[in-house]
């Protein structure tokens, strides 16, 4: 029992290593759905290859284990025999075909072609954050990859710098995003909600932190949401913020645009207010203002601190009330 433990200690470790929203065994969505499909075909093929050679071998182990005081006994030798040696070739091919099949017609169909009207995002993958363009309604945001829900959605994946990896595990397997050509794939869900994703190819020293959402919206929303970006204006509400909007216009224009028809150097913040995360992991949630603005000063002073090797400067220079000024303004920019 005592050797087990260490055992026990690392399932249950292991256990607690994925949110259940961050796993590939948790699909909410046709194409996650397949891919689980395949992944339990092969693991159901695996188990049984193993428990069969287990069980013979543990067989073997005993009956011909050298007892104490007998004569060794040496097992019926098989070599050449044509009979024994087709069956363990043909139940491997069996095996094979079995897992080849439908690995290779859902491989096709997670390929499939997009129809002419089709609905398309292009994803841009940056160190260390994620620009979201969708040509048709002329949107460019960031981080949070707003999609209606009952329709699938075409991603155009690329990369503005090295390579890095698209993954939804709720809603579909990852795939690079590479600097020289652009890969394809598509994702679909009928459940609202808000889906983790994660860069997952080690692309520098805040890949770890380079995380972003997938925001499944009911139609009529998302409708809504296209609209509310489409004639996205500043409303300045308060002098506080109109201070904060001249600090912006001085410090942070150049790198992020608050139109969202344009991406720059850093992400578009059309709608920022909105938004659940700042720079895709910090938190930033409305149940709980005083630490998402503090989350956001302390990003806008030291985001070099925050999220070491990103591209967005320091600002040690500003004060206190200048902060809390730009935390105004960016708080003022919400969708109506
Ligand atoms: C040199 C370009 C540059 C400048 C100047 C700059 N930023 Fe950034 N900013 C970035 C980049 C790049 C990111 C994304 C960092 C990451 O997540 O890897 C970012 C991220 C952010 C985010 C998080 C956005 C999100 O959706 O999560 C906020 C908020 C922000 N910057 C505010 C500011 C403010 C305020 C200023 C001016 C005081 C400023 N930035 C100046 C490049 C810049
Ligand atoms: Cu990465």
């Amino acid at each position: 029992m005592k050797r087990l433990l260490p055992i026990v200690a690392l399932a249950l470790l292991l256990a607690g290593c994925g949110a259940p929203e961050l796993s590939a065994l948790n699909p909410s969505g046709a194409v996650a759905e397949k891919q689980l499909s395949l992944i339990i075909l092969s693991i159901s093929i695996m188990v049984l290859v193993f428990v069969v050679v287990a069980i013979i071998f543990t067989y073997v182990v005993i009956r011909y284990r050298e007892r104490p005081g007998q004569e060794k006994e040496i097992p019926v030798q098989v070599e050449g025999n044509h009979k024994l040696e087709i069956i363990w070739t043909v139940i491997p091919i069996l095996l094979l075909i079995v897992l080849a099949v439908p690995t290779v017609m859902t491989t096709f169909s997670l390929a499939e072609e997009a129809p002419e009207d089709a609905f398309w995002v292009d994803v841009t993958a940056h160190q260390y954050w994620w620009n979201f363009e969708y040509p048709d309604t002329n949107i460019v945001t960031a981080q949070e990859l707003v999609i209606p829900t009952g329709e699938r959605v075409y991603i155009n994946l690329e990369s503005a710098d090295v390579i890095h990896s698209f993954w939804v595990p709720a809603l579909a397997g990852k795939m690079d995003t590479n600097p020289d050509n652009t890969n394809k794939m598509y994702i679909e869900t009928d459940t609202p909600g808000i889906y983790d994703g994660r860069c997952a190819e080690l692309c520098g020293e805040a890949h770890a932190l380079m995380n972003f959402r997938v925001v499944a919206l009911e139609p009529a929303e998302y409708n809504n949401w296209v609209a509310g970006m489409q004639n996205f204006d500043e409303e300045v509400v308060s002098a506080q913020a109109t201070e904060g909007r001249e600090l912006f216009a001085q410090s942070c224009i150049g790198c992020h645009a608050v139109d969202a028809s344009q991406p720059g150097l850093g992400p578009n913040l059309a709608g920022f207010a909105e938004r659940g995360t700042i720079a895709g992991f910090l938190a930033k949630s409305s149940d709980n203002p005083e630490e998402a603005d503090a989350n956001l000063k302390a990003w806008i002073k030291e985001a070099q601190a925050v999220k070491p090797g990103n591209a967005m400067p320091n600002f040690l220079d500003l004060n206190d009330q200048e902060l809390d000024a730009i935390v105004e303004y960016l708080n003022s920019l919400t969708l109506d």
